[in-house]
């Protein structure tokens, strides 16, 4: 299969790419980040219409897998932006998809979609009032992909991806407070999360999550259910990865220090999600426990 990722440079992406090609098939690298030095990406801004349907002519690829985004926090500071690069280019793209035959589409969503809620554990048929313009663009490219599975049969798979942590640095999301604190507690420095100790919300260790998507992906189209799957993996409290991180790295420094805005987004996400959809439809089950994450990381971390 010829595989389209968009956003390939970013988080997801980075480890995204070589899990696609080492189930076999071509994968076509596109981001807005053009990778001058080795020309493996194409250039592509996905807000722009011309450029998107100039390039599914050119390459004609079999499926198409969209994570370009802009994420919770940045999406704050620019909404406007948020809603064309996550929402009308995502019905763009879908379009294009469309049009030009592709088969099978898989797209990133998120926890975000979820509002507060009195329940700690949330389901896919939950309801979705999101406060971020993130979440707000995620739950509608969900309900598009739901649409347009029935009103065109179009193949389009949603998964709900909860904070992801690699040793790839995160791009402008709310969860990012736990990437920050491992990549600084192994350079050596001290680090304030931006956040209560007890702040708790559904993470996961992007091996899994990658692995997530390439099989969400090979799953055969009757065996799928819902247009969005939730994934889950484990919710520790930010006192939780502290520990956890002290158990590698014993001088860590690190402490807690609320930023109103932040911690009301984080407040608003579950905080755990029921994924037994996904278990039940193509065989979803995680690898990583938090301090099995903590192990790998902090080991990948030290060899950067
Ligand atoms: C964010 O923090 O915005 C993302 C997410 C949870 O989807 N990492």
């Amino acid at each position: 299969m010829k595989v389209l990722i968009t956003g390939a440079a970013g988080q997801i992406g980075s480890d995204l790419v070589p899990i696609i090609r080492d189930f076999g098939h071509e994968v076509i690298e596109t981001d807005l980040a053009y990778d001058e030095e080795t020309e493996a990406r194409r250039s592509l801004d996905i807000t722009d219409a011309d450029a998107c349907e100039a390039l599914f002519r050119e390459l004609k690829p079999n499926w198409v897998i969209h994570l370009a985004a802009l994420l919770s926090a940045k999406g704050e500071k620019r909404p406007d932006v948020t809603y064309a690069i996550n929402l009308t280019a995502t019905k763009n793209l879908f379009d294009r998809c469309r049009e030009h035959g592709v088969e099978r589409i898989g797209f990133a969503s998120t926890i975000a979609v979820y509002g507060p809620s009195d329940k700690s554990v949330v389901s896919e048929e939950d309801a979705r009032w999101p406060t971020t313009m993130y979440g707000v663009t995620k739950a509608a490219c969900e309900n598009l992909a739901q649409y347009y599975r029935g009103r065109f049969d179009q193949d389009i798979r949603c998964i709900r991806f909860p904070g992801l942590i690699s040793d790839v640095p995160p791009g402008g999301g709310t969860s990012d407070y736990v990437n920050h604190m491992y990549i600084e507690s192994v350079a050596g420095r001290a680090y304030q999360a931006f956040c209560r100790a007890n702040t708790r919300i559904p993470i996961m260790y992007m091996p899994d999550a990658v692995r997530a998507v390439a099989e969400l992906m090979m799953a055969p189209k009757g065996s799928l259910t819902k247009a969005a799957y939730n994934i889950s993996a484990f919710s520790p409290t930010a006192q939780e990865f502290r520990d956890s991180i002290l158990k590698e790295i014993p001088t860590a420094n690190l402490t807690f220090e609320s930023v109103q805005a932040r911690q009301d987004i984080l407040d608003s996400w579950p905080d755990a999600l029921d994924d037994s959809a996904a278990r039940s439809d193509w065989g979803w089950n995680p690898q990583y426990d938090l301090d099995a994450m903590t192990r790998d990381l902090v080991k990948l971390l030290k060899r950067k």
